[in-house]
């Protein structure tokens, strides 16, 4: 290693962050970023518990950390390209301005190669070339001057970082935070309002747990930056064994007779007693219209849904009968994060078959395997039933817990306590239920309006009580039909965790 070496790999380094910064700036933080390509990839490469983990256990947790440690790989990725430009052009002594060209043209091409983005590709080979060539002598040759040249590089690498950073990266970092259109100063239709200030009347204030509509959405997926879908072009395509191939696009969707409903999901990744476990107020079309439209043919058995982040899950066609493609959530146009502009909502399954950025339903007639179920999960069925303890207040002897129940379709018709570790048991208080569906036609002021029970969403109960010594508070569910939830746990994988939710509780 001659004395140069050292500085020539920082130059490599700066010009590895030019790149990375310098494609930033076209794409922002989406699939065509070079990082994000590279995340992908990494998650391809992931064995599957690992990626299961990631995914469905840490859930938007996993994203910053898997974005964190593609981004070194792929700067040392493009360092390395860097480093072996400048080391090839040294030895077949080249001048600066090859050397430096020699530079960004590979790491053009490396960066096309990674995320096949021309101008992402032009803009980051520019980058990387330019901190190279600012490196001067550092990067090319003698030692004289080369500290300043060294200088220089990191400038530029810096620069590009500051300039990508300061308007696409605010952008990201606020739609990493579930921010996007539907953040927007929207006007709420009346009767989305109706039902959302009812769905708070009927909460219980409960500290720890969420009102009946959830205040942050969880969310679940496999992306390293979620695809951004143009509604202009979005299309939906119903194919496969069915009489009649059919293509509806955006507006010709919301043409469709639209309807409000109140729909609870939950990740089968969900721990026991987790919050991979939430509810909103849907706007969208029942599925079976369009199913109709389509006609199925007798062979169909099952349904292939695909997406624009190449998600895809396998189920019976018979799970669509009253599934809804949702493009609003609390009155808001469905965020990118929830899969905007379409998602499809699965009621009484589990969330995994919800897809969001919904392209392609294909009837199959014979069944097939999706994404997590080729990685083992069986998650594609109803939900299992569960009844979460998030609310625990003591008051000077008086206590006070709480906590939603969920049983899908099934619905929960008592959720009971225990406050001696599950020897004796009593009922607690339950919310209403949430109202029925409803026609977006339908008048704000017209009582019907929060008629009716919602048929897929939770309850919150909660139970106040004296206690003096310390004890164990136990909680479980039952379901409509009198089945009393398994007391037997159960981990997530493969079909979801179960068990009754348990806890000390000192008065
Ligand atoms: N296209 C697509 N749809 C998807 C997923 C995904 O990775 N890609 N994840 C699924 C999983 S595992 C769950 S639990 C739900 C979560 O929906 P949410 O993120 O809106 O809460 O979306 C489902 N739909
Ligand atoms: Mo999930």
């Amino acid at each position: 290693m001659d004395e140069s070496t050292p500085r020539r790999l920082a130059v490599a380094a700066a010009s590895g962050v030019a790149v990375v910064a310098g494609t930033f700036l076209v794409t922002g933080f989406s699939p065509r970023w070079v990082v994000v390509a590279v995340a992908q990839t990494l998650l391809l490469l992931m064995p599957d518990a690992l990626l299961a983990a990631g995914i469905q256990g840490l859930g938007s947790a996993g994203q910053p950390l898997l974005v964190a440690g593609a981004g070194a790989v792929t700067v040392g990725l493009f360092a390395a390209v860097a480093a072996l430009a400048l080391r090839f052009g040294r030895a077949a002594g080249r001048d600066r301005a090859e050397i430096v060209f020699l530079a960004g043209a590979s790491q053009a091409l490396a960066a096309f190669v990674i995320a096949v983005s021309p101008g992402a590709a032009l803009v980051g080979g520019v980058a990387g070339g330019a901190s190279v060539g600012l490196a001067g002598r550092a990067a090319t040759g003698e030692v004289s001057r080369a500290r300043r040249g060294l200088l220089r590089s990191a400038g530029v690498a810096l620069a590009t970082v500051a300039v990508a950073g300061a308007g696409p990266l605010a952008r990201a970092v606020r739609d990493s935070g579930g921010g996007d259109a539907a953040d927007e100063d929207v006007e709420i239709d009346p009767v989305v309002e109706r039902l959302l200030a009812t769905a708070d009347d009927r909460s219980f204030d409960l500290s720890g747990a969420e009102p009946l509509v959830s205040e942050s959405f969880y969310q679940v997926d496999i992306n390293a930056a979620d695809p951004r879908v143009n509604p202009e072009t979005w299309t939906l395509r119903l194919t496969g064994s069915v009489t009649e191939p059919l293509e509806v696009d955006f507006a010709s969707l919301r043409e469709r007779p639209t309807e409000h409903r109140f729909v609870t999901l939950r990740c089968v990744g969900d721990q026991l007693n987790g919050r991979k476990f939430d509810t909103a107020l849907w706007t969208g079309v029942p599925v079976s219209d369009l199913l109709a439209d389509a006609g199925v043919r007798e062979e169909g058995c099952c349904v292939m849904v695909r997406a624009a982040d190449d998600y895809y899950q396998e189920f019976p066609v018979s799970a669509l009968s009253d599934a809804m493609l949702a493009f609003r959530m609390n009155g808001r146009p469905l965020p990118r994060g929830h899969g905007a502009p379409v998602r499809l909502l699965v009621p009484g399954h589990w969330g995994e078959i919800n897809v969001k950025w919904i392209s392609e339903i294909e009837v199959l007639e014979e069944e097939a395997t999706g994404y997590w179920e080729e990685r083992g999960w069986h998650g594609t069925g109803p939900v299992s039933t569960t009844a979460t303890l998030h609310h625990v207040e003591t008051d000077d002897g008086t206590v006070s817990v709480g906590g939603h129940a969920y049983a899908g379709v099934r619905g929960v018709s008592t959720v009971e306590v225990s406050t001696d570790g599950g020897d004796t048991w009593t009922e607690a208080e339950l919310t209403d239920r949430l109202p029925g569906a409803t026609p977006a036609t339908a008048e704000a002021d017209d009582p019907a309006v929060v008629d009716g029970e919602a048929e897929d969403a939770w309850r919150g109960w909660r139970y106040t009580y004296e206690a003096d010594a310390e004890h164990e508070v136990v909680v479980r569910a039952i379901e409509a039909d009198g089945t009393v939830q398994p007391s037997e746990e159960s981990d997530p994988f493969p079909n979801g965790a179960s068990g009754w939710v348990s806890r000390t509780v000192s008065p």
